[in-house]
């Protein structure tokens, strides 16, 4: 019996490793994943948008089907004679062509719409608002509803999520830009909605710091795993004005952080690893939870990954002239099959359909 009893005991034990190794990139070939036909059963990117200077970012969807994006007009490369630009934010209406939604968007990076169409806002650096903001797009007020953590404004908010409790996670990182640096790591953020009658910024809390420059950021269908892209992973600490010091010792690609009720994240899990040569910039879900990832730079190439919640690889897209994505999201509607994506470099959006339907959120 001992030898049966021990090889059981290896055979979970092999399991237990199998489960909680991460995938590497660099690991997997040109084939295609084994449920790409699932995912992606007739890919064709129709090309949505074309001519933005930067980087294009923050997909996000509303219930009328309207479709927002933002354009990070850095300063290097984007201003002119005349000044420097401070961002825009697009919005594609069902059947129509984008225009201009908000400009200057404080140079808007991610974005997030609630379900009462409430248009969260990741305001960056680069001559940018460098807060949090709240649209209300059915009556049009804007409210800024983060600015400073212990007295010290954000670097440049990036990526932004927000769950069923109206909390919002954002992640703050040094990425460019003039101004001064104030916080002396990259980190997250969680907003926890004001009481009634209170008036002001929203109670903020530092929930995660000091692993890496966090990116991407997302919550599961049920928030109950928050997903963040660890990117240029190690210690970080800022200096004032300076480059900062990444010792690229931490665990780098994407990592799961369990949430408890009060939104606080557990011990965190590595699905996927970059080796330290890639980022996950911007992602999204699926109803079933599965992951798009938009890593503009990986071992395996650019493009868009997707993921089981567990981390297996399940399907991949590389976009037209192997351009880079940056941020990806699902339409609403008649359009929640439709995924979105936007790129680095080229100033272009482009959308495709796919075999799935988006996650979004219902209260
Ligand atoms: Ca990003």
């Amino acid at each position: 019996m001992r030898p049966m009893i021990l090889l059981a005991g290896l055979v979970l034990a092999l399991q237990a490793h199998a489960q909680t190794a991460p995938m590497r990139l660099s690991q997997i070939g040109d084939a295609a994943p084994a449920r790409q036909q699932e995912f992606f059963p007739a890919p064709s990117f129709e090309l949505v948008h074309a001519g933005g200077c930067g980087v294009m970012e923050g997909i996000a969807s509303a219930s009328d089907g309207s479709v927002y994006f933002t354009e990070i007009t850095r300063s290097v490369g984007c201003s002119d004679a005349a000044g420097v630009q401070g961002g825009r934010i697009w919005v594609v209406p069902p059947g129509g062509t984008p225009r201009i939604f908000r400009e200057p968007s404080n140079m808007a990076a991610g974005l997030a719409i609630d379900a009462q169409d409430r248009l969260i806002a990741a305001e960056g650096a680069d001559y940018g608002g460098r807060r949090v903001s709240v649209t209300d797009l059915r009556s049009g007020s804007y409210r800024v509803v983060a600015y400073f953590h212990e007295n010290r404004q954000f670097n440049a908010p990036n990526d932004v999520a927000i769950d069923r409790a109206g909390r919002i996670f954002f992640s703050d990182l040094r990425l460019f830009g003039p101004e001064t640096i104030e916080q002396r790591i990259n980190a997250v953020y969680r907003l926890d909605p004001p009481e009634a009658n209170a008036k002001g910024l929203w109670p903020v809390s530092r929930i995660l710091g000091n692993d890496a420059k966090m990116n991407g950021i997302e919550l599961s269908p049920d928030g109950r795993t928050l997903y963040v892209g660890h990117c240029d992973p190690g210690t970080n600490a800022l200096g004032e004005q300076g480059k900062p010091a990444l010792d690229r010792t931490g665990a780098g690609g994407l990592v799961a952080y369990p949430l408890d009720a009060a939104g606080r994240p557990g011990a965190p899990r590595v699905l996927l690893d970059l080796e330290k040569a890639g980022c996950v910039d911007g992602m999204t879900t699926d109803v079933d939870g599965n992951l798009y990832l938009a890593l503009p730079s990986a071992p395996s190439g650019p493009g868009i990954y997707v993921l089981t919640p567990d981390g297996a690889l399940v399907a991949r897209l590389t976009l037209p002239n192997r351009e880079s994505p940056v941020n990806v999201g699902f339409g609403r509607g008649p359009e929640a099959g439709t995924l979105y994506v936007a790129t680095v470099g080229v100033g272009k959006v482009y959308r495709l359909r796919t075999g799935k339907v988006g996650f979004a959120p219902s209260r």
